[in-house]
């Protein structure tokens, strides 16, 4: 009786594992009893990269940052941030430039740092889909984004097949990481009928801080914490620890082709340090809804979504960086607490209308409704006796008062399948954003820090702040598949992004406030600008797709792509209208090195580059089991085109090798990177270079019917190397005090690190 059990949650494993790719079976199963004659062809346009369940497996015992995820795919690269909260780039556009969907929400990042990013609202435990749309993304998939769309879920809720009864299922798994001392558990359990499901995914993950290879010198400095005097040792990287847990329930009802699906999400993450940021995290608190239904219908399919989220941020000195500031005597500042609150909520209908044999018609209409406040509490709370007035109090910082961002989007997308070889897309998708924000204060009305007027509120609050964008998209692809072997797909996409309420309406020139500013992990100290325009960026892109018949053997993939963005919004030095005339100030317009004032501006930039990816099988099944080889190469060049300068953060020329061997149970990977020397940097943000690297790791893993075991090393040769998108290390000491910490270390990348992993299936 047990071997039927299992024999039939195998069974059901492995259709669950077949269709969890598409968001519903059913929208294949309508298409197929239409479209009579052979296989469907792919939706156009081809992902740039997927990953299924068993790929992300294969990945949890090593990576706790969902964005992590992606470093496989084609054409994607990584910002470095928190332990949990790496920021993924497309092609060179990164962060908001790219539309993120986590479980069908559009999540923004409720943080002047950036530092929850949409996806650290998900631990790489809770996804079993992942799909990247690089270059041409279809208008259906997302608008207000330039870079491409990052598609994220969770599982598709699981039902029991008819006249099986109850269906239990679930999954336990844990995984520890010598380099930081990393653990982490998931555990995942279903019970349904054929009509209702209920599940809970939970997932837990920690980690110290992480050390370099052995010959990281970034200077021991004292920091003065709330737990008195911290000291890191030489190669430990300062600020890296995090703690993060998440928990998701499931109830589903299924009725014939109707599903309704509402879940509920919640995060806590206590802490997470940002070794390139002047701030750390020590609340990321979220409450999640999201109410979905899909309907199967004669003529197509219907999705309709609810949801809405709930962010409370709050960032302080974590114990590497210095807590106590103020004269030895005296402590004028005990720390800056800072209260970020974050309101999302967002709606969504989207049809796919089947026309005929040949035509698809996708219409959808979406609304996102944001609110964000930004305050920063006085410190010292109460000033201590003999004082009349602290740098930080009496009143508490207003960043962003009540900001707006709402958005409301229509499209419609029309695919054609003229006959086997040819297939089209045009898309068009009109965004309306209304932003507004009110009115700000200081802490004070004082006037310290470089003699500058503090916090000139009177600027910003007597200016209109009211903003509306009118935005629209366009997008046409062209698919040609001459032979079985080959496929040829090429496409134009016009996509605008308003700007997000920091570049817009982050208003303080005070250095201490302007460091507080920052996404991009340089140390800098950023201003916004209330005249900034949505960027529009035009992009051709082609791929050309080789295979073998069978479609499994090898491989070969190769994507050009050129971009070029108008009115970009990048930085200049920030002039003396905007942040006074102090000898600071001043110096940073023409500085070569150090960190300076920035402020936003609108400029022109053009992306351009190739990805290439491939696979190749070097030993066919046989005896010793399957060799197979897989390889992929990026590159991309960014520009600005208004000043000549480089782009900021762009990846230098990077390739990764892998051999795989597969027996019996055993998955063995050898696996290599090489990463070019970063030397075209930005020179307004004073951008470090950083030198060329290789990196070895070793990974195997068994898997039993109900169980897998995963062992690896990663930096196989403790090889020590700077991350080309690391940032500017601020991890330790006085990192509130501007340009009192160097700015001249990059932040090191992790070295050799073992690692096992174990996950059980009941
Ligand atoms: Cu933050």
């Amino acid at each position: 009786m047990r071997k039927t059990t299992f024999a039939a949650i195998a069974a059901w494993a492995m259709a669950a594992g077949a269709v969890h790719a598409e968001e519903s079976i059913k929208e294949q199963q309508v298409l197929d009893d239409i479209v009579v004659t052979g296989a469907r062809q792919q939706p156009a346009p081809a992902e740039s990269g997927t990953l299924n369940a068993g790929e992300i497996a294969a990945k949890r015992p090593y990576v706790s940052d969902t964005a992590q995820l992606l470093d496989d795919v084609s054409g994607v690269s990584l910002y470095g941030a928190g332990g949990v909260s790496s920021l993924p780039a497309i092609h060179g556009l990164a962060d908001d430039r790219l539309r993120v969907k986590v479980n069908g929400m559009d999540i923004i990042s409720a943080c002047a740092n950036h530092m929850n990013s949409p996806l650290s609202y998900i631990n790489p435990a809770n996804v079993e889909s992942v799909k990247v749309f690089a270059g041409i993304s279809p208008v259906s998939v997302g608008g207000d984004s330039i870079g491409g769309t990052i598609i994220v879920n969770s599982g598709t809720p699981r039902f029991a097949e008819q006249g099986q009864g109850v269906l239990t299922t679930g999954e336990l798994g844990s995984y520890y990481r010598s380099n930081g001392d990393a653990f982490g558990a998931n555990l995942s359990a279903t019970a349904a009928n054929e009509n209702v499901s209920a599940s809970y995914n939970g997932s837990f993950a920690q980690s110290g801080n992480y050390k370099a290879a052995k010959d990281f010198k970034p200077g021991t400095t004292a920091t003065r914490t709330v737990d008195g005097d911290h000291w890191i040792s030489g190669n430990e990287v300062g600020s890296s620890r995090y703690q993060s847990e998440n928990h998701l329930f499931d109830v589903a009802f299924r009725h014939e082709n109707h599903l309704l699906n509402l879940e509920f999400g919640y995060q806590h993450i206590p802490y997470q340090g940002f070794p390139n940021q002047r701030m750390d995290m020590t609340l990321n608190e979220s409450f999640q809804g999201n109410l979905r239904y899909t309907g199967n219908y004669q003529w197509g399919n219907v999705e309709a979504r609810f949801y809405k989220e709930n962010t409370r941020h709050g960032m302080n000195f974590d114990k590497d960086k210095q807590f106590y500031y103020g004269s030895a005597a005296t402590i004028l500042a005990p720390g800056m607490p800072m209260d970020t609150q974050g309101d999302n909520m967002g709606t969504l209908l989207k049809t796919d209308i089947v026309l005929s044999e040949r035509d698809i018609l996708r219409l959808g209409v979406e609304y996102q409704r944001y609110r964000l406040d930004d305050r920063w509490p006085p410190s010292p709370s109460v000033l201590p006796p003999g004082y009349t007035m602290g740098g930080m109090a009496p009143n508490t910082f207003v960043n962003i008062n009540d900001g707006q961002r709402d958005r409301v989007a229509l499209f419609g997308e029309w695919e054609a399948r003229w006959n086997p070889a040819w297939l089209t897309l045009f898309g068009v998708r009109g965004e309306w954003v209304e932003m507004d924000t009110g009115q700000v204060q200081g802490y004070n009305n004082g006037s310290m820090y470089n003699g500058a007027p503090l916090f000139p509120v009177t600027t910003f609050n007597a200016r209109d702040h009211h903003r509306s964008d009118y935005n629209v998209d366009l997008t046409a692809l062209a698919r040609h598949t001459p032979n079985a072997a080959l496929t040829f797909e090429a496409g134009y996409a016009m996509k605008t992004r308003s700007p997000n309420l920091y570049e817009r309406y982050a208003w303080s020139p005070n250095t201490m406030a302007m460091e507080m500013v920052n996404f991009a992990g340089d140390g800098n100290f950023y201003i916004g600008n209330l005249d900034l325009q949505p960027e529009v960026a035009h992009t051709i892109s082609a791929t050309i797709d080789w295979h073998d018949t069978a479609n499994k053997g090898w491989d070969l993939k190769i994507t050009p792509y050129y971009t070029y963005v108008q009115d970009y919004i990048d930085a200049r030095r920030c002039p003396a209208s905007v942040c006074g005339t102090s000898t600071a100030v001043s110096n940073s317009l023409t500085a070569t090195s150090g960190f300076v004032y920035l402020q936003f501006v609108n400029q022109s930039a053009q992306l351009y580059g190739v990805d290439v990816s491939g696979s190749v099988p070097l030993v066919m099944a046989s005896r010793f089991g399957k060799v197979t080889a897989t390889g992929k190469f990026s590159y991309v060049r960014g520009t600005n085109e208004t000043t000549g300068d480089n782009l900021y953060n762009i990846m230098p020329p990077n390739a990764k090798l892998a051999i795989i061997h597969k027996l019996w149970g055993w998955t063995n990977t050898v696996e290599a990177e090489f990463v070019g020397p970063k030397s075209e940097v930005s020179q307004v943000r004073d951008e470090l270079k950083t030198g060329g690297y290789s990196l070895f790791h070793l990974r195997s893993s068994y898997e039993w019917k109900h169980a897998r075991l995963d062992l690896g090393i990663t930096n196989l040769f403790d090889r020590f190397y700077n991350q080309p998108l690391g940032g500017v290390y601020v991890g330790q000491g006085t990192t509130m005090s501007g340009s009192s910490i160097p700015a001249n270390i990059p932040v090191p990348g992790m070295g050799r690190s073992f690692y096992a992993g174990l996950t059980f299936k009941f």
